[in-house]
């Protein structure tokens, strides 16, 4: 008697599960009124974003409508919308941010 050395049954790898949590993209919105600078120093502030770098993003809001400003977590997407949205209205600017799913 001899053993079968092909069993294929035993040696079926097991799928590795490489899932990554969903990511969130957060958009900075353009409107008519909120003053550039301001807008550049939210980019600066809450997104971490250098001078210059802030400057574009800032541009292409203005010229395009929209930009994007970061890719987060749920939870951090989250809170980086309500801050912006509450620091802008806080002091009297409509700069809204929303946030889509990657
Ligand atoms: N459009 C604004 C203006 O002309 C400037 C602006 C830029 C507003 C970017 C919002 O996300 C924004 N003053």
């Amino acid at each position: 008697h001899e053993w079968n050395n092909d069993n294929e049954y035993a040696v079926a790898p097991a799928k590795p599960d490489l899932k990554q949590p969903p990511k969130y993209r957060v958009i900075m919105l353009n409107d008519d009124y909120t003053p550039m600078d301001f807008v550049i120093e939210v980019l600066e502030n809450l997104f971490g974003m250098g001078r210059e770098r802030a400057t574009r993003t800032m541009l292409q809001v203005h010229t395009e409508g929209s930009a994007l400003c970061g890719i987060f977590t749920y939870e951090i997407a989250e809170a980086k919308v309500e801050q912006v949205n509450s620091y802008s209205q806080s002091h009297g600017h409509p700069l809204q941010c929303t946030m889509e799913e990657e």
